[in-house]
C-alpha cells in the first residue's frame, strides 16, 4: 500500500460564481418509451450534449441497494479504504484524479466493466468487503448496461443509421473498453468560512467514451457548459438518469453531437454519490465518422485513430484539455 499525503484545502480550485446558474428547463427530459425519444435524443444531443432521461426501467430499488453499498464503503475507515488504491487507474482513489496532477474534492472507486479485462485492482475493491456490495454493482451495472444499448439503438435509429446497431454492437462487444465509477463528494464545512467561494469536486472535462450515464442522489454538483461558454446546473434527480455524450460520440457523428463539458461542485453541508457507466468500444476499434452520416463531399474532422490511441492520448493529458484537439484534420 502506498501512503500518499493529502493535498490542503488551498490547493484545490476555488471557483467564484457571481449569479446562480439554475436554468433547470434548458435540460431535455426524455421519456424512453415515448414515440419521439429518437428524434428528441438527437436533437438533445445535437445542441446540448446533455439530457435527462425518465421511464428508463431500471429500478429505483437496485439505484437505492447501490447507493447504500456504496456509502458502506465511503463512511469505512480511511486505512481500509486505502487497501483498494491507489487508483491506477482502477482501484480507490482520493483526492487525486488520473496520473497527471489533477486534484478535486472527491473520493472514487473506478472498475472495469469487462470481465475480459478486469483488472486485479478492480477485483480487490470488493477483498474483505461483502459480497452485497459486489452484488449491488453488478446488478445495478447490468440493468444500465441494457438500458444504454437500447439508448444508443434510438439514437443510431434518430440519425438514419443502418444498421441500428452500429453503436450499441461496440458496447455490447465483450472486449468494450467501458467503465464504472463510483464517485463520493464529502462535504466540506470550511466551505462556510469562505463565502461567495465554491469548491470543484471534480473538475471540468469532457468523457471520452461514446456515452456516459449518470445517476446521483438529490445534492445538487453537476454543471455542464452551454455552447456559449455559460455554466449551467443541472438539478439533481435520484430516480432518473442524465446521459452524455462522449469525445468518442461526438468524432462518430463527425461533430453533430456534441461532447459536453462538464464539472461537479461539492456542498458545504451534504454529500454527493453519483454512479457513471462509461460505454466505450473495443481497444482495437477505429474511430471515424459513420459513412452514412457524412453528406457528398464532406470529409471528416478528424484524422483516424483507434480507441487504444485515444486512451493513451487521454491518460496523458490533464483533465481539463481539450483532448480531441490533436485529432483534427488540418
Ligand atoms: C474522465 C471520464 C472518466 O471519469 C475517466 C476519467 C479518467 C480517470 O479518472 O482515470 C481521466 C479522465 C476521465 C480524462 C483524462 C484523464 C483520464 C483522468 C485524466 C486526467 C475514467 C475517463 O475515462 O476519462
Amino acid at each position: 500500500m502506498v501512503v500518499l499525503s493529502q493535498p490542503a484545502l488551498d490547493q484545490f480550485s476555488l471557483i467564484k460564481t457571481y449569479k446562480p446558474t439554475n436554468l433547470s428547463t434548458e435540460i431535455p427530459v426524455i421519456d424512453l418509451a415515448d414515440p419521439d425519444a429518437k428524434t428528441l435524443m438527437v436533437k438533445a444531443c445535437e445542441e446540448i450534449g446533455l439530457f435527462k432521461l425518465v421511464n428508463h426501467g431500471v429500478s429505483l430499488e437496485s439505484m437505492m441497494n447501490l447507493e447504500t453499498q456504496a456509502l458502506n464503503f465511503f463512511n469505512l475507515p480511511q486505512s481500509d479504504k486505502d487497501k483498494a488504491g491507489p487508483a491506477d487507474p482502477f482501484g480507490y482513489g482520493d483526492k487525486r484524479i488520473g496520473p497527471n496532477g489533477d486534484i478535486g474534492w472527491v473520493e472514487y472507486l473506478l472498475l472495469n466493466t469487462n470481465p475480459q479485462v478486469t483488472s486485479q485492482k478492480s477485483l480487490a475493491v470488493f477483498r474483505g468487503s461483502p459480497q452485497k456490495f459486489r452484488s449491488a454493482v453488478e446488478d445495478y451495472v447490468l440493468a444500465v448496461k441494457r438500458m444504454a444499448f437500447q439508448v444508443v439503438e434510438l439514437m443510431a435509429d434518430g440519425l438514419g443509421i443502418e444498421p441500428r446497431n452500429v453503436l450499441s454492437k461496440l458496447l455490447r462487444d465483450e472486449k468494450s473498453d467501458s467503465c464504472f465509477r463510483l464517485n463520493y463528494y464529502p462535504p466540506c464545512p470550511e466551505l462556510q468560512a469562505l463565502s461567495g467561494r465554491n469548491l470543484v469536486g471534480f473538475g471540468e472535462h469532457t468523457d471520452p467514451q461514446i456515452i456516459s450515464v449518470l445517476r446521483s442522489n438529490n445534492t445538487t454538483g453537476l454543471q455542464i457548459c452551454t455552447r456559449d461558454g455559460t455554466w449551467v446546473s443541472v438539478p439533481p434527480d435520484q430516480t432518473s438518469f442524465f446521459i452524455n455524450v462522449g469525445d468518442a460520440l461526438q468524432v462518430m457523428t463527425n461533430g453533430r453531437f456534441r461532447s459536453v463539458k462538464h464539472r461537479v461542485m461539492a456542498d458545504k453541508m451534504k454529500s454527493r454519490i453519483s454512479m457513471i457507466y462509461f460505454g466505450g468500444p473495443p481497444l482495437s476499434e477505429k474511430i471515424a465518422p459513420l459513412p452514412s452520416l457524412l453528406a457528398e463531399g464532406e470529409g471528416s474532422l478528424y484524422k483516424e485513430f483507434t480507441w487504444c490511441e485515444y486512451k493513451i492520448s487521454a491518460y496523458k493529458s490533464r483533465l481539463a484539455d481539450y483532448r480531441l484537439g490533436l485529432f483534427e484534420s488540418n
